[in-house]
């Protein structure tokens, strides 16, 4: 409540967005050099959305080079959880490949698009999934399928289902995609009520993976204990690390393992909108809201748009996209407060 009052003082006063005004758009110390060489600026939507060197994701598979337009973005919650986020602007034509290539490398389950591929008659995103039932090749036997598209009974959300296939490797990937409809670029949606919605589905899709990925690599750390009580550890600690793609290098290869099985389980959810900062920022900002919420620690808004853009330039583009967010955390208080007032009341029956 104490935070509420704070938020809505603020907004009411006009300080909360004064003091959003004076915050730096990109963070001066953290240099941006990767994405402005020659080879890697067709890889780039717009020429003024560049990822910073720390915090970009580099790709490992990918034949043309290490760079894709793409930020890790991880939010810790009080109580040792890390969210963590890719923000990314969305796939051209010529990086379609590589789009996908991040999303294996980094093992993510969920895709999060908040644009649509036209908007005003100009291209925003390229369309980087087949048509339901088809399959998208992307080169050396790896592709895409789209098994299912649903929209919600509103028509602002879709819903879709992949699977990735690695032929060589045998290995094959479900991941969901949520694309929001309803929210043109500099813009904010038009419906509180229904952002809130899409961002607690996007929640739970989230911990609905999580938890399927953490039950894998139990699964996984149970083999090795096993392993490791026969063989001393040395088997077990070559198939886990082998499931997770990576060598062991490590002096005390089991226990490494476990640590690779263990953060294997918090793979990044892939946010993206045209640029990959206006509504993905908006998106990731809720989300945080929320997740805070839901443990009763205070929000504070302009801080987590610091960490943001401490991670990616820009994110949260304009004061009415973060005046927007700031109401629906106020919404999200007030809807919390009346069902825990609400259960109160059962509890006092
Ligand atoms: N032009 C961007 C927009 O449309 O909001 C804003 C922007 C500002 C983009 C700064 C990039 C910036 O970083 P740099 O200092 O690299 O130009
Ligand atoms: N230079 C482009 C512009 O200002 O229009 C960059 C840009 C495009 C910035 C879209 C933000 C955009 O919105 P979003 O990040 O929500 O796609």
């Amino acid at each position: 409540t104490q935070s509420l009052l704070l938020l809505s003082d603020g907004l009411a006063s006009g300080a909360l967005l004064a003091q959003y005004e004076l915050m730096y758009r990109k963070n001066p110390e953290l240099a941006i050099t990767e994405a402005r060489k020659p080879e890697n600026i067709a890889k780039n939507r717009y020429r003024d959305i560049s990822p910073y060197d720390c915090t970009r994701v580099s790709l490992v598979n990918s034949m043309t080079g290490d760079y894709i337009n793409a930020n890790y973005v991880n939010m810790e919650i009080p109580g040792g959880v890390v969210n963590r986020y890719i923000a990314t602007q969305g796939p051209l034509a010529n990086t379609t490949t590589d789009f996908w290539r991040m999303v294996q490398q980094e093992s993510s389950h969920l895709i999060v698009m908040l644009t649509t591929v036209m908007e005003a008659g100009r291209q925003k995103c390229h369309q980087y999934w087949p048509v339901t039932g088809d399959e998208l090749h992307l080169g050396d036997g790896f592709s895409v399928k789209c098994l299912s598209e649903q929209a919600d009974e509103t028509g602002s959300f879709v819903f879709r289902e992949f699977v990735l296939c690695d032929k060589r490797t045998g290995e094959q990937r479900h991941i969901q995609h949520m694309q929001y409809l309803a929210w043109p670029d500099h813009c904010v949606p038009s419906d509180p009520n229904l952002f809130i919605e899409f961002t607690e589905r996007v929640r739970v899709a989230r911990n609905k993976t999580l938890l399927q990925e953490i039950e894998e690599s139990l699964k996984q750390v149970r083999l090795l204990d096993a392993d490791a009580d026969e063989n001393g550890g040395l088997m077990s600690e070559r198939k886990c690390a082998a499931s997770n793609g990576v060598t062991p290098e490590d002096e005390n290869p089991v226990s490494t393992s476990v640590h690779q099985c263990i953060s294997a389980a918090n793979p990044p959810v892939i946010v993206h909108c045209s640029a990959g900062i206006g509504r993905t920022g908006v998106l990731i900002l809720m989300d945080t809201a929320l997740a805070l919420m839901e443990i009763r620690e205070p929000v504070y808004p302009l801080d987590i748009v610091r960490t943001m853009r401490d991670q990616r330039a820009c994110m949260v583009q304009n004061v009415s996209q973060y005046r927007f967010v700031c109401e629906c955390i106020c919404a999200a208080y007030m809807k919390l407060s009346r069902s825990s007032a609400a259960l109160d009341d059962i509890d006092d029956d």
